[in-house]
């Protein structure tokens, strides 16, 4: 049986699925991932100085100016058919959580109901010394310039993107769901990311010692292509479509 009639099968059969989604995920909807050559973000900005504490306290201007070029990306752009086929599957199986690492809100702009964003979201903001909860209205920019950000009206230090930094602690409650979940899985699918952020990347090993199915979708093998049970390589906005449409084609059988 063929690889992709072999996870249709096993989500025929699943209580539980959790997709785990990277920058790869979005790379259809124009998103730049982080370590793609040349056009990856990470091979234009240097994640030391642009997505950690020290690199902000250094000049909140660059990295408040960069963020907002990005909410500005975000903006111009949409989810697309892999997005919105994660949100379908909701219809065919009994449960399914999205565990993403992407900070750009799509997955829930598609119609997924229960997403943890283990990376923060771009389009929140907290202050940057007491992580007060601060709302901001602020047009997004097309250029990835200094900008001044705004303070937080409680304590007056600069605002910041509620993401995760390097270095930084992920959202204790988000992170602890999102391993109960992977332990908890019948199927897992790893979409779209190279699996070198920690702890993140741990996700699918978690779930694959608990005995779920683990199968990964990437136009190229990652890190974790070593440890899952079927690779299907490809762009994530074609295979999650043929996936729910064979599962839906199944079942109507
Ligand atoms: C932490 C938000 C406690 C901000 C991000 C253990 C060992 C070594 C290092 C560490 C360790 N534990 C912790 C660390 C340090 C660090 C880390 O992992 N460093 C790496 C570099 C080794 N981790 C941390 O700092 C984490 N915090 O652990 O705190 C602690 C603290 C200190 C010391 C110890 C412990 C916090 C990490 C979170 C950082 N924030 N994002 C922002 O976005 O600006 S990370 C950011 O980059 C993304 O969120 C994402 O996680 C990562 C990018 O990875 P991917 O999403 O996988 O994307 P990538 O470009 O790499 O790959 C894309 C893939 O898609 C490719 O495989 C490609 O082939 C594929 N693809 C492309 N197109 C498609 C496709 N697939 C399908 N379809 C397509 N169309």
């Amino acid at each position: 049986m063929e690889d992709l009639e072999r996870v249709v099968e096993a989500l025929d059969e699943a209580q539980l699925v959790v997709a785990a989604t990277g920058a790869g995920m979005s790379k259809e909807s124009g998103i730049a991932t982080f370590r793609e050559a040349q056009e990856g973000l990470w091979e234009r900005y240097n994640p030391e100085e642009l997505a950690t504490r020290q690199g902000f306290q250094d000049s909140p201007a660059r990295v408040w100016g960069w963020y907002n070029y990005r909410r500005g990306l975000i903006a111009q752009t949409a989810p697309h058919a892999g997005h919105r086929a994660l949100a379908e599957l909701e219809e065919l199986v009994p449960q399914v959580i999205v565990v993403t690492q992407n900070i750009d809100g799509f997955h829930r702009e598609a119609g997924s109901s229960t997403v943890l964003e283990v990376h923060g979201n771009i389009h929140r903001f907290k202050c940057f010394e007491q992580d007060h909860p601060v709302e901001v209205d602020e047009p997004v920019s097309d250029t990835d310039g200094d900008l001044e950000p705004p303070y937080c009206p409680q304590c007056g230090s600069p605002v910041r993107p509620d993401v995760v930094w390097f270095g930084e602690m992920l959202p204790a409650g988000v992170f602890q769901q999102a391993e109960a979940a992977s332990g908890a899985c019948d199927v897992m699918l790893v979409v779209g990311t190279s699996g070198m952020i920690q702890p993140a990347a741990n996700l699918p090993l978690v779930a694959s010692a608990a005995g779920a199915m683990v199968v990964e979708v990437n136009v190229e093998p990652s890190q974790l292509t070593h440890y899952v049970d079927i690779f299907l390589q490809g762009p994530a906005g074609e295979i999650l479509p043929a996936l729910v449409a064979r599962l839906a084609a199944r079942r109507s059988r």
